[in-house]
């Protein structure tokens, strides 16, 4: 099939607040610098709710949704350096062209190379790969993994051990890098550390994970549903509270509890929800002189965080995190190398397996917060 349309199965959202609807769709030849890859494994993320939910200002549609995914190269142009058919790859909706400024950069992970035509649901040369009855449908994130098969940009794609299970590894493309990341290089945790995480889905329970392997001595789990307790527990949190379970002395915040019941507040705090009212909690709980907190929520559109300059002025610092701050292409190998050494867990974080036509149930799941991550099988 190199150098042939596919026509195969795809998940796809025609519209913002529909679900997904498994379609056939075409599936272009890849051009220079582009590879096709037959992806076999994706997960649902949270990110991709809310884009399809219609809270991303940079949503499109009609757009084949996914960004947590892991498959083979079924073809590459010619001119594409370092992949051939049949390797194990991630797709990498941050990339790492190792030329712009950022990846020249050691303070980020954020190239920059393809952001915009990636912004605006195409791949780099500002077309689409995909069609269907007809109709062009828009990349997304660069990966567009809810397809049997997709097409990136080589610098979008690493390839992987391919002794490692694909499965499993489809969620080191967002969700559990992106935890781990935050702890180990956007905040480069310290021994002995305390840590408070809001938001106990996959992303929190990564961070957590991190925490533990960065030797925090205290870890706190926030989460307002009591069930996701015990998985907390299990990737290393000390304690877990559900904030609506606190009785607060009239004009107290939750955050002014935190800071009087936990040695007046935390090392390190991370926000793993997209709520602007949580992301105030987790900056107002680090602690005075030099509490760090970091978001990884990710708001809509419109939203904007706040808090008293007086907060910064007495020694906390604000900071986020985009893919946990990996270099992707250099990074993701290694932390699948870090999974079949036993470093990192990843079995852990899978709680439903569905075939790809069962997609909207891996959402509806998600939404009613009874899932951590679901893989789907095509
Ligand atoms: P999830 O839905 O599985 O987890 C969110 C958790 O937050 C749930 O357990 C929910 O019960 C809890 N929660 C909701 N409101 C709360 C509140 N007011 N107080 C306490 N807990 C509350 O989502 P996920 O897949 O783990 O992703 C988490 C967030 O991280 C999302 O906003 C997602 O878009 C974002 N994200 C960002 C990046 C990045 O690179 N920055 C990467 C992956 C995900
Ligand atoms: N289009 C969205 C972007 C939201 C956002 O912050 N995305 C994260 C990844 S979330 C993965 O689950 C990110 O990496 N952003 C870096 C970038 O370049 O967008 C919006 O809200 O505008
Ligand atoms: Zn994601
Ligand atoms: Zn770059």
């Amino acid at each position: 099939t190199a150098g042939q349309v596919i026509n195969c199965k795809a998940a796809v959202a025609w519209s913002a607040k529909s679900p997904l609807s498994i379609e056939t769709i075409q599936v272009a030849p890849p051009r220079a610098h582009e590879v096709r890859v037959k992806i076999l494994y994706t997960a649902v993320c949270h990110t991709d709710a809310y884009t399809l939910d219609g809270h991303d200002p940079e949503g499109l549609f009609p757009v084949v949704l996914g960004h947590e995914g892991s498959g083979v190269v079924e073809s590459v142009r010619e001119r594409v350096t370092g992949f051939s058919v049949g390797d194990h790859v991630v797709p990498l909706y941050v990339p790492q062209c190792k030329e712009c400024d950022y990846c020249l950069n050691p303070k980020t992970n954020l190239c920059q190379k393809i952001r915009v035509t990636q912004g605006n649901g195409y791949l780099p040369d500002g077309t689409s790969r995909f069609t269907c009855n007809g109709k062009q449908l828009f990349h997304f994130m660069g990966c567009s993994t809810f397809s049997e098969y997709t097409v990136v940009a080589d610098i979008s794609l690493c390839k992987v051990n391919p002794t490692a299970p694909l499965e499993k590894v489809s969620l080191l493309g967002c969700g559990i890098s992106t935890g781990y990341g935050a702890v180990l290089n956007t905040c480069k945790v310290e021994q002995g550390s305390t840590v408070a995480v809001w938001g106990l889905g996959a992303v929190g329970l990564a961070v957590i994970m991190g925490a533990k392997a960065a030797g925090a001595k205290r870890i706190i789990g926030i989460d307002l549903i009591e069930s996701k307790f015990s998985s907390a527990k299990f990737f290393g949190a000390t304690e877990c509270i559900n904030p609506k379970s606190i009785q607060l002395a009239e004009g107290k915040s939750f955050q002014a509890w935190l800071v009087d019941n936990f040695d007046g507040g935390f090392d390190y705090t991370f926000e793993c929800i997209g709520n602007v009212h949580t992301m105030r909690q987790a900056l107002e709980a680090a602690h005075k002189g030099w509490g760090v907190s970091c978001i990884i929520g990710v708001a809509g559109a419109g939203q904007e965080i706040s808090t008293r300059p007086f907060q910064l002025v007495t020694g906390r610092t604000w900071k986020g995190t985009a893919f946990g701050g990996w270099k992707s292409v250099d990074s993701v190998p290694k932390l699948v190398e870090d999974y079949l050494n036993k470093k990192l867990l990843i079995d852990e974080f899978i709680t439903h397996r569905y075939h790809i036509d069962e997609i909207n149930t891996a959402f509806d799941v998600l939404h009613k917060g009874e899932s951590l991550r679901s893989v789907l099988a095509f």
